[in-house]
C-alpha cells in the first residue's frame, strides 16, 4: 500500500519527466536502494519517477543503476507478481516527454543482468517526438509470457520483466522493473 501510493506520488511530480512503466506495478527506490546507491539517488527518483538513468549519480559502486535503474528486489517484495507461459500481460507506461529511440520488454536474470531468451515485444521506433500523436501502443500494450527453461524465474528476486527505452536524439535510457515469479 505504502510503495503504491509512492508511485503515485513520484509520478505526479513530474518534474522535468520523460517516461516509466505504471503496469503492472514496477519496482520503486526505497531503503536498500539508499544503501546501495545513495540517498541521493533515491531522492532523484521520487522526485521524478520518469527520470532516465543518466540523471542519478550513484554513491558507490554497489549500486546497480543498469539493472532496474537501481531498483532492488529488497524494497519490493510486497509487489511480486506471478506469470505463466501463454499468461497475456497488460502493460501501461507513461511518456511525459517522449524521445525517439528503440524499446523492448525482456526477460532478466537479476544475478548477471543478462536477457533471458527473445525479447517478449520491440519497438524499432518508439515516443517519437515528431509525430504528431504518439501511437497508442506506445503507452498501452500487451505482452505473452514465454515458456522459460524449466526452473528459471520460480523464485521471487531472480528475475524481472524489464521495460527498456533508449532516447536516440537525448542520448537518455529508461528501464522500469517489474518482479515476477513463475507461477
Ligand atoms: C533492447 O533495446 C536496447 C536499445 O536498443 C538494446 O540495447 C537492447 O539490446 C535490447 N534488448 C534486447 C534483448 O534486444
Ligand atoms: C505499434 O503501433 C504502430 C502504429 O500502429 C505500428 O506501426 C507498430 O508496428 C506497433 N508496434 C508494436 C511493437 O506492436
Ligand atoms: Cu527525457
Amino acid at each position: 500500500m505504502k510503495s503504491t501510493i509512492l508511485a503515485a506520488a513520484s509520478l505526479a511530480a513530474l518534474v522535468s519527466a520523460h517516461g516509466a512503466i505504471t503496469q503492472p506495478p514496477p519496482r520503486l527506490p526505497g531503503a536498500a536502494m539508499a544503501a546501495a546507491c545513495g540517498q541521493a539517488a533515491v531522492d532523484a527518483v521520487e522526485a521524478d519517477g520518469t527520470i532516465p538513468l543518466e540523471n542519478i549519480t550513484p554513491e558507490t559502486n554497489d549500486c546497480n543503476l543498469f539493472l532496474c535503474r537501481g531498483a532492488t528486489f529488497d524494497d519490493n517484495q510486497d509487489l511480486v507478481q506471478t506469470f505463466s507461459a501463454g499468461d497475456v500481460i497488460d502493460m501501461e507506461a507513461v511518456l511525459p516527454i517522449p524521445h525517439e529511440g528503440p524499446a523492448n520488454v525482456s526477460i532478466v536474470d537479476t544475478a548477471t543482468n543478462t536477457v533471458i531468451g527473445d525479447p517478449l515485444i520491440e519497438f524499432e521506433s518508439y515516443a517519437d517526438e515528431n509525430l504528431p500523436e504518439l501511437p497508442a501502443n506506445n503507452t498501452a500494450f500487451s505482452v505473452t509470457f514465454p515458456r522459460l527453461p524449466a526452473g528459471a524465474c520460480t523464485v521471487a528476486g531472480e528475475c524481472v520483466l524489464q521495460w527498456f527505452w533508449f532516447g536516440t536524439g537525448a542520448q537518455q535510457t529508461y528501464e522500469s522493473c517489474v518482479d515476477f515469479v513463475v507461477g
